[in-house]
């Protein structure tokens, strides 16, 4: 049985994620989705919530499931069994930046990364973006799902 994980802040998760986890599940039996703390970034949703609209994402398959990554990525790969971290690559700046993740991630517990390649329809799509144009009243309901746009768009006005 061979299991991937699949980490990210997913705040929120975007058709840009679906893609790229899908992409990684015809690779890998099973695939964790790992919902982490980037510590570069100041999430919107709290981790529940981010975790609820990832299960919810992901719920037509039963080889894909949702957890917490408590701590550092490294441990919770290895906690899990994984042989491998998948990410998605939209361009060269995702690259700059998971290159020296990938290679932290591996000197920390030997685990490799393979990156995916998104659909470029999707290349434009990024959470922060999604949050942005909400922000400013724009649509963003063909770039996450429903259930996702609503939890954006309540947690925005929440926070005023
Ligand atoms: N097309 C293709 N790929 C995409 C798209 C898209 N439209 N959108 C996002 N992606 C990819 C990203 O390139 C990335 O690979 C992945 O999806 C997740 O993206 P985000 O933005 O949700 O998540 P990040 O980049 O903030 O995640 C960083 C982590 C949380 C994974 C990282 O900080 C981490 O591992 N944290 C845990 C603590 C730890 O171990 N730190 C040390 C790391 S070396």
């Amino acid at each position: 049985m061979s299991l991937a994980v699949c980490p990210g802040s997913f705040d929120p998760v975007t058709l840009g994620h679906v893609d790229v986890v899908r992409r990684a599940r015809t690779m890998f039996d099973e695939v964790v989705v790992a919902v982490a703390r980037n510590s570069a970034k100041s999430p919107l949703l709290d981790v529940e919530r981010r975790v609820a609209l990832a299960r919810g994402a992901f719920a037509d398959d039963a080889g894909i499931r949702v957890e917490v990554v408590p701590g550092l990525l490294a441990d919770f790969v290895r906690d899990v069994g994984a042989s491998a971290v998948v990410k998605g690559l939209r361009g060269g700046a995702d690259f700059d930046g998971e290159l020296p993740m990938a290679l932290m991630n591996r000197h920390l517990s030997g685990v490799e990364t393979v990156f995916v390649v998104g659909d470029p329809a999707l290349a434009h799509i990024a959470s922060s973006l999604v949050k942005d144009v909400a922000r400013h009243g724009g649509p963003v309901g063909d770039l996450v799902g429903s259930e996702v746009e609503a939890a954006v768009r309540e947690a925005l006005a929440a926070r005023g």
